[in-house]
């Protein structure tokens, strides 16, 4: 007997969140005798056990050094690794496959950058504007530029409720400036920034723009050829994949025009005491045995988002922040910091009376898991004049059994603590 036919409801689609939360072994384990609600993937995301299994088939089955042999496992080796930065071109719409760089994390490629292209190109009295939301990462390397060549950093300022706005960037952007380094998302409040806009007032000037996708590219479907920028930067471990990968996107020209980051095997050409010569990019920046696997394993959790509907994906995030929203600004003398417009599912808050440590501390004890502290965004802390803020970031896995089990230990945390 066939069975009867089911309209799908409108507005449901084929993603279904149980379903992906099945995928990741490590959110049915227990945490102090309770189910484990991880509200912590903008520190790092979990993995699925397809990026696991890939991981654990790399190294058992098909594993030797990359660029190297001509015997069958380091060609496997090499065809694999390759065939991940196709799979990062790909997710990122980049037009060549040499605009893919591997480095160990969104941090080494902002630093790629500050000291490549910044120390060849930037000179005293030149401008690099940056905002006040920045990551540690997004600001130390320029500073170290700054060190290095007289350039001067321009902050761009935050508004009350987190956002950014194209015209707070019009007035810092002018004739010295020469580069703009922002965050796509903001770790901290999850402001989305205006990146198209600010890209076009800084190609107006002549400048070049570096989007630190860390937060960006989980959230939202990137295409580096669409927003127009220069350099896209992104971890592989909050995006479902493993540590110790990242990558640096950048145009051709750009790379081609760039001096190495670091000597070693791979990035050459030719070698002799009188002159060396460099391979072209990526190799270039690739300097030594690569993060092989890792690299492996952050393909894996790309085929793996690539199985998702994405445009799902971003309706669940988008409905669990409004429900945690809703629930949160509900619990007596907590403040939410970060309420811009169309922001991604990152939220900061603070509570009257209890210091953000003391609350995630309390929250562990009942399976929670959030981050509390100045998220490497001190700068950000004092223009919102916050010494610190506890922080629940939402990802695919979560639902709102999460928030619930968030709201309910909130609570005790105030019973306990005030
Ligand atoms: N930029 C942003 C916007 C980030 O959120 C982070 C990490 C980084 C850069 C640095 O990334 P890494 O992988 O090179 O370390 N953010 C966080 C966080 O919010 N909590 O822990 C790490």
């Amino acid at each position: 007997m066939s069975e009867p036919a089911v309209a799908t409801p409108a507005g449901l689609t084929a993603f279904d969140p149980l379903k992906v939360r099945a995928d990741f072994p490590i959110l049915s384990r227990q945490v102090h005798g309770r189910d484990l609600a991880y509200l912590d993937s903008a520190a790092s995301a979990q993995k699925p056990k397809q990026v696991i299994d890939a991981i654990t088939r790399a190294y058992g089955e098909e594993y030797a050094n990359v660029h190297r042999g001509a015997y069958y496992l380091s060609e496997l080796a090499t065809t694999n690794y390759e065939a991940a930065r196709e799979k990062v071109r790909a997710f990122i719409n980049a037009r060549e496959l040499s605009e893919v760089v591997f480095t160990k994390g969104a941090t080494e490629a902002i630093n790629l950058v500050a000291a490549t292209y910044g120390r060849a190109t930037l000179k005293a009295g030149d401008e690099v504007v940056l905002t006040q939301l920045e990551h540690h990462s997004n600001i130390v390397p320029w500073q170290l530029l700054r060190d290095a060549t007289g350039c001067v950093l321009k902050v761009v300022p935050v508004a009350e409720d987190g956002s950014v706005s194209v015209e707070a960037f019009a007035e810092v952007i002018g004739p010295k400036t020469k580069l703009v380094a922002v965050a796509h998302v903001s770790n901290v409040l999850g402001t989305v920034l205006p990146v198209y806009e600010i890209v076009q007032l800084a190609h107006e000037v002549g400048a070049k723009v570096l989007i630190d996708g860390c937060q960006g590219i989980v959230h939202q479907h990137v295409d580096v050829r669409a927003l127009e920028c220069d350099f896209y930067v992104f971890s592989g471990h909050k995006l479902y994949g493993p540590t110790g990968i990242g990558v640096l996107w950048a145009r051709a020209e750009l790379l081609s025009a760039m001096p190495p980051y670091q000597g070693g095997g791979d990035m050459i050409e030719s070698v002799s005491f009188e002159k060396t010569t460099w391979a072209e990019a990526p190799a270039k920046f690739e300097a030594g045995t690569p993060p092989i696997v890792q690299a492996i394993g952050l393909g894996a959790a790309i085929d793996y988002l690539n199985g998702l509907d994405r445009e799902a994906v971003e309706a669940h995030e988008a409905e669990l922040l409004r429900y945690a929203m809703t629930h949160l600004a509900q619990v007596p003398g907590l403040k939410l910091i970060g309420t811009a417009p169309g922001k991604a599912s990152v939220q900061s808050f603070v509570m009257e009376g209890a210091h953000p440590h003391d609350l995630a501390t309390v929250l562990d004890r009942f399976g929670v898991a959030v981050r509390a502290g100045h998220h490497c965004a001190q700068p950000l802390m004092e223009a919102l004049n916050v010494p610190a803020t506890t922080r629940a970031s939402f990802a695919i896995y979560n639902t709102t059994d999460d928030v619930d089990a968030l709201i309910a230990a909130l609570r005790r945390a105030q019973e306990m603590l005030l």
